[in-house]
């Protein structure tokens, strides 16, 4: 990879970024942005061959990413990971909690355990690595930044995806909640809301051709976004640039949420 040119703000180089539910969509496209900004990245996902995979595919591209598998929602294995991350001497100065599910059912019908899995995964997780990392962050004293991965669905509600809206609602307030208590340490969390974007998690709503109408004609860019139209706010918020930045949510949809 050449060596980046980009304004000091912009600059990661000399961090390291860990990105949860790295091996591919956002996360992935993620990982490979703040490597180019600088960054050296850790690619998570709970499957070790998944991030092997995503290693490789980095690897081709001239990054050499570490690997790091656990689940996200499993407080002993976030903590495991940490541990073992301190025994490398492996010190994570950008957290973006990207790992996220989805579980489309009209609610009437929803059952506890559906509802449980998404908010344990999508919202529940991202306090339990952002606990662990900011916890390494104070301690250091060098501040750090983490990302909040939201949504759309953090700001309105869509019909059939109900926990994944609430958990989404969640991360907002949590990027806040964390804010209010770590500015202080010179922590900065921020979230990014994504559009639609095109993505596996979405291959069902992409090849449904309702739903697609419905995505080109609510949207003002009248197209699905693609993952790597999220780097730049992702690097944004990573950099130096954003040191005054905390408890915001930027949304990257194309215009989506301003507009009736
Ligand atoms: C859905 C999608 C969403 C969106 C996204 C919008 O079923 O509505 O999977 O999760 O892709 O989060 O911002």
């Amino acid at each position: 990879m050449d060596t980046p040119t980009n304004h000091p703000l912009f600059n990661l180089a000399g961090r390291t970024a860990l990105i949860t539910g790295s091996t591919r969509g956002i996360g992935l496209a993620l990982a490979q942005g703040l490597a180019e900004a600088g960054a050296r990245v850790i690619v998570n996902s709970r499957q070790l061959a998944a991030v092997d995979e995503a290693r490789k595919a980095l690897a081709a591209k001239g990054i050499e990413a570490l690997g790091a598998a656990f689940d996200v929602a499993d407080e002993a294995a976030v903590g495991a990971a940490f541990d073992a991350f301190d025994r490398q001497g492996t010190e994570i100065d950008i957290l973006i909690n990207n790992a996220g599910i989805q579980h489309r059912q009209p609610m009437l019908e929803l059952g506890l355990a559906d509802w449980q899995r998404v908010i344990d995964t999508n919202l529940t997780a991202a306090f339990l690595v952002g606990k662990q990392a900011a916890q390494r962050m104070v301690a250091r004293g060098r501040g750090g930044k983490i990302i909040n991965i939201g949504s759309l669905t953090s700001e309105a509600a869509r019909a059939t995806v109900a926990p994944y809206t609430v958990a989404k609602g969640g991360i907002k307030m949590l990027s806040r909640a964390m804010a209010a208590e770590w500015a202080k340490f010179d922590i900065q969390a921020n979230s990014i809301g994504p559009g639609y974007i095109l993505t596996d998690m979405n291959e069902a709503l992409v090849n449904n051709r309702d739903f697609d109408a419905w995505v080109k004609a609510s949207n003002p860019a009248q197209r699905w976004g693609r993952p790597e139209e999220l780097v730049g706010a992702a690097v944004f918020l990573s950099a130096a640039a954003s040191n005054y930045v905390n408890g915001q949510i930027i949304y990257v949809d194309g215009g989506w949420l301003s507009v009736l």
